[in-house]
């Protein structure tokens, strides 16, 4: 088992990215990577920004969600991006959540495989994406992400992409809550959990997928999700707008909303940012 902190050194000396990690900040505690990326996100050089930190006092999930992570035990990162188009339609300058050529949803997607993939190279242990960006091994979560985005006061667009993922938490790590819907690579690999390789191959996979042509990546970026992701069909329930839909899965669409077939007939869309899939059917986390 690793122990000790980052080794923030290592990271810049072994980092071989364009964008993403061009600056690191290393905090050994903060409320939340998330509000620190905010926090910096006027400045000029926010954009591939990445905070790292060893401890949150108010970590968070989706939908107010909690997300904790016991000191020195977690990968806990957040990258900051920033709208770097020239030139944009109105429509597209309208839109909510999009950074470049990508939704607030594609980019959720590619942060989920290059998190799943950054493990795959770091241990022994393939995580299964769940929607929306749960990276579970056995039906246990070992990962999530967090996409907040906002616009700047020079109007441009800006996302925190926020990445946790459980590393060297050892049974009673976790609240008790999660004892059984929880779990870590040091409970699930056989390999030495090293959390400044899995930084390194973090951020050198987002910067891969950041770094290409954004408007060729679209169907890349869905193709590769679905390809690491749970196997379409499975009974579902879920949450949204006050009501509780069941039904099966069917697809997702291009902006990262769940698609169902559902029990009281058709076929309807659910977008992540709204919606909570209920635990206790077959394959439900969050
Ligand atoms: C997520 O939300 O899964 C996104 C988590 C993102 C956390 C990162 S850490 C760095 C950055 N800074 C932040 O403040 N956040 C990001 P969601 O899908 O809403 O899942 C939250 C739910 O997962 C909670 O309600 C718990 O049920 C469960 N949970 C909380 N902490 C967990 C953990 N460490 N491991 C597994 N499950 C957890």
């Amino acid at each position: 088992m690793e122990v000790g902190t980052l080794q923030i050194e290592r990271i810049s000396a072994e980092l071989r990215t364009r964008r993403i990690g061009r600056r690191i900040e290393y905090l050994n505690s903060t409320t939340s990577t998330n509000d620190e990326a905010w926090q910096r996100i006027e400045e000029d050089t926010a954009d591939g920004l990445v905070i790292l930190a060893e401890y949150q006092t108010a970590g968070r999930g989706r939908l107010g969600r909690v997300w904790h992570s016991p000191r020195g035990a977690s990968l806990l990162c957040s990258v900051a991006l920033i709208d770097r188009l020239e030139s944009r339609s109105d429509k597209v300058a309208s839109r909510s959540c999009r950074v470049g050529e990508l939704t607030g949803g594609e980019i959720g997607l590619l942060a989920a495989v290059a998190a799943r993939d950054a493990i795959v190279c770091c241990s022994d242990v393939i995580p299964i994406i769940k929607w929306p960006n749960d990276l579970l091994v056995a039906g246990r979560k070992l990962g999530g992400v967090l996409i907040e985005s906002r616009v700047r006061r020079d109007s441009s667009r800006a996302c925190v992409l926020g990445i946790g993922i459980n590393c060297l938490q050892q049974t009673g790590h976790l609240p008790p809550e999660l004892a059984d819907s929880a779990t870590s690579l040091e409970l699930e690999s056989d390999r030495v959990v090293d959390r400044t390789a899995l930084v390194i191959a973090l951020l050198a996979e987002l910067d891969g997928w950041l770094t290409s042509d954004q408007r060729r990546l679209n169907g890349h970026i869905r193709a590769a999700w679905l390809a690491r992701c749970e196997p379409m069909g499975q009974r579902i329930r879920l949450q949204h707008g006050g009501r509780v839909y069941s039904g099966s899965v069917v697809d997702i669409d291009p902006d990262a909303a769940l698609i169902v077939r559902l029990d009281e007939g058709g076929v309807r869309a659910f977008s992540a940012a709204h919606t909570t899939i209920i635990r206790g059917t077959s394959t439900a986390s969050g």
